[in-house]
């Protein structure tokens, strides 16, 4: 991209604009929330829509003026409506936390009890923890995994919901390589009587092709981000098939939570779910699916400790103290001296803080986006095992280099 208007206006912001774009370029991008998007989703986002205010809902508005936001809000709902099968959509939150509070807010009161994944087993803060609004505002519980299987445990889900008695289960995850049964919460739900919300931001790529079960018909609320696997925009979505529910969600969102709803961004998610929605983003999905299980298994080969052993989905974790007597943050600083982007992540049990934690988390959908097959992930994972070993800073050097390589193979 050119930027010129940036560049005559605001020199200083234009400079650290083409930088990241350097960085994302050079850079191999494993974090698992993250992706490229299409130029047509820039474009929609970057439009003259950001100078339009939208209180309110296609054709019940605050403002004047809405009759081609109106249009481009509605296609978005219904192309949502269509990827994910489902009746009722709201494409207004402005991230994945803020779909979350509103959807919580819509079936719980302040104090209400909520139980959900616990972040250092991979769930989420808005899921309950305790410096987020979901921790401070409801009387959050939490449950884990499985120490020895790194599994979510089903029976022991159900032994928590029966003691703690919550009014809403939340399902899904940050950081969780596995496929997630929404049928068995359901079943668990039901025994307590509990509303379940299930949180998709990771794995709705792969519900909307078929790649991982789907949470409708079984969750009562469904939540995401279009900006992990959907490779839309930043921004978030609440979905239902409850016509009541669908009713407090749109409140709850607006005025509730939120203001203007942002229809640039709206635009973006519209560009990005007609995508969504083609063949070729099918094709792309089974990629990220297939590259994620060639990258597991080279890492294992290579005597890495993964937690559950594998994948099932975009995403691994390395438990990289038991393999590498290392921390998160030191094999995530280590990579990033050889471009090599990743996060450091808590696993099960962690001993170390988060901001130290034991382990990184890796996804495969931002550079199977650029392009990357099977090989290339295997030949990356090979390459990142030498760069975690290396002990002498000089020799940095060399694999930095194949890195930038590899990085632009794929570069038109
Ligand atoms: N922090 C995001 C992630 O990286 O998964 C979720 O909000």
């Amino acid at each position: 991209m050119k930027y010129s208007e940036i560049k005559k206006e605001d020199i200083e912001v234009y400079k650290l604009i083409k930088k990241e774009e350097k960085r994302q370029k050079d850079n191999i991008e494993l974090i698992a929330s993250e992706n490229f998007v299409s130029d047509a989703v820039l474009q929609a986002q970057g439009s003259i829509l950001t100078n339009k205010y939208a209180e309110g809902y296609p054709g019940k508005r605050y403002y004047g003026g809405c009759e081609y936001v109106d249009q481009i809000e509605t296609i978005a709902i219904e192309r949502l409506k269509k990827l994910f099968n489902v009746n009722y959509a709201n494409v207004q939150p402005h991230s994945g936390s803020q779909a979350n509070m509103a959807a919580i807010r819509s079936v719980c009161n302040h104090n209400d009890v909520i139980l959900g994944m616990s972040l250092d087993a991979g769930g989420h803060l808005t899921h309950g923890y305790k410096l987020s609004f979901s921790g401070t505002d409801y009387i959050a519980y939490s449950y884990g995994v499985n120490s020895e299987t790194g599994l979510i445990d089903y029976d022991e889900v159900l032994r928590i919901a029966r003691e703690v008695k919550p009014k809403l289960i939340i399902c899904g995850a940050s950081a969780y390589p596995r496929a997630i049964s929404f049928k068995k919460f359901k079943e668990i739900a039901d025994d307590v009587g509990a509303y379940l919300l299930a949180d998709v931001a990771h794995i709705a790529g792969l519900i909307v092709t078929g790649y991982h079960e789907s949470p409708v018909g079984y969750a009562d609320i469904i939540t995401s981000t279009t900006h992990k696997t959907l490779r839309g925009p930043r921004g978030g979505i609440i979905l239902t098939n409850n016509e009541e529910l669908a009713k407090k969600i749109n409140k709850t969102l607006f005025p509730g939570c939120q203001g203007g709803p942002l229809e640039h961004v709206i635009a973006a998610k519209a560009v990005a779910f007609k995508e969504d929605l083609s063949e070729d983003f099918k094709n792309y999905i089974h990629q990220v699916v297939l590259n994620c299980k060639a990258f597991a298994e080279e890492f294992k080969k290579l005597g890495y400790k993964l937690i559950t052993n594998g994948t099932d989905n975009h995403l691994l974790l390395i438990d990289v103290k038991t393999s590498l007597n290392m921390t998160g943050k030191q094999a995530e600083d280590k990579l990033a001296l050889v471009n090599i982007t990743c996060n450091k992540n808590s696993i099960p049990n962690d001993t170390e803080k988060p901001m130290q934690s034991s382990g990184i988390r890796l996804g495969t959908a931002a550079m199977t986006s650029k392009g990357f097959k099977e090989e290339d992930f295997v030949l990356l994972a090979q390459i990142m095992d030498k760069v975690l070993k290396c002990q002498n800073k000089k020799d940095l050097k060399q694999y930095k280099r194949a890195i930038i390589n590899m990085a632009h193979k794929y570069c038109k």
